[in-house]
């Protein structure tokens, strides 16, 4: 008998920064570029310095262009910082770290705002000049914004997490200006016109719940035909990177995959946990998911394609 490839699975990915970065870079690696969507988280954005600043789409624009860097997750690599030293000495408060050439995207993105140029235009264009192929989606081209409740008081998310370095105990979230943002052109069809749905290894409340908090994409995702896999951000307990286990732990979560995976419920069919939680298996088993127990922690480009592989074969769909 003739052997007939199967066709390749279109597959979207729910991101916020670096966890959903290194994942949709995997599957970068994995699929041809077309047959890829993620849809970013935009809660993150800030305006400093008079530009705005879209931290999650740029880390995942830069991660897909190979361009990021790799030990810290966010920015360029091989920066410099001469514009932030003379911004110092100008009198400007400089907290967030903002090298010479990172900067240059946030002029661009700023100025083509300003000309009348939607998120979702700027975010295509500097990935057509970053050559980067998937489509990268901020969720809408609404303004949104994370703010955190602490014992502080409610912060801007920046603040709390750049500023304060996340040190502060998040007593709840709220997602300023959610009720009336619509999602980006193309971010519905994208979740509702996938074979695979993969929620990545982000933050449950600062990245994911944002994106889902978007009117119409948690239907999306409760009611698209696609295979719906999600990877825990929390292995052995602990968060892979950031606040993840804090934040699970202070709203009264169980800070672990089934902590995480009691999270998905209705959302997710297949949950992704790490070796460290094969024990966990049997009870997210019981909430109703498919359970896949694998080493999730995505060391360079070989790992993250790796997890990438095998998220869609659990997905019963084979890479190109
Ligand atoms: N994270 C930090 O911890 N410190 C920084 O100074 C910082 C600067 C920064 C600049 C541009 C950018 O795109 C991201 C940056 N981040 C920084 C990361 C970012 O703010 C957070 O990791 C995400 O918003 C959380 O997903």
């Amino acid at each position: 008998m003739p052997h007939t490839p199967a066709p390749t699975p279109r597959v979207t990915v729910l991101a916020g920064g670096v966890g959903g970065a290194r994942l949709a870079h995997g599957l970068a690696r994995a699929l041809p570029a077309d047959a890829l969507d993620v849809v970013v988280n935009v809660g993150d954005d800030t305006e400093l310095h008079g530009l705005h600043i879209s931290p999650d789409v740029d880390t995942v624009l830069y991660t897909l262009a190979g361009l990021n860097d790799e030990q810290r997750g966010w920015g360029l690599r091989g920066e410099t910082y001469a514009t932030l030293e003379q911004m110092t000495r100008l009198g400007e408060d400089t907290w967030f770290t903002l090298g010479d050439k990172d900067l240059a995207t946030h002029v661009v993105r700023t100025a083509r705002l300003r000309a009348g140029a939607t998120p979702s235009e700027v975010t295509a264009q500097l990935a057509a000049a970053l050559g980067v192929g998937p489509r990268v989606r901020p969720v809408t081209d609404d303004r949104m914004a994370t703010l955190v409740d602490t014992p502080a008081g409610r912060l801007a998310f920046q603040e709390y997490f750049v500023r304060r370095r996340h040190a502060d105990a998040v007593l709840g979230l709220h997602y300023d200006g959610v009720d009336a943002a619509r999602p980006a052109p193309g971010v519905l069809d994208a979740v509702t016109g996938a074979d695979v749905l993969v929620v990545a290894p982000s933050n449950p409340f600062l990245s994911v719940e944002p994106v889902l908090a978007v009117p119409g994409v948690r239907d999306a995702v409760r009611t698209t035909a696609a295979r719906r896999v999600a990877v825990s951000p929390i292995v052995g307990g602990q968060a892979i990177k950031g606040p993840a286990a804090q934040i699970l732990e202070t709203l009264g979560h169980e800070v672990s995959a089934l902590g995480v995976a009691r999270l998905y419920v209705g959302l997710v069919d297949v949950m992704v946990v790490d070796d460290a939680d094969a024990d966990l298996a049997g009870a997210i088993g019981d909430l109703g998911f498919e359970v896949v127990v694998t080493d999730t922690v995505m060391g360079g480009a070989a790992g993250r394609e790796r997890l990438a592989r095998e998220l869609l074969a659990a997905a019963g769909h084979a890479a190109a």
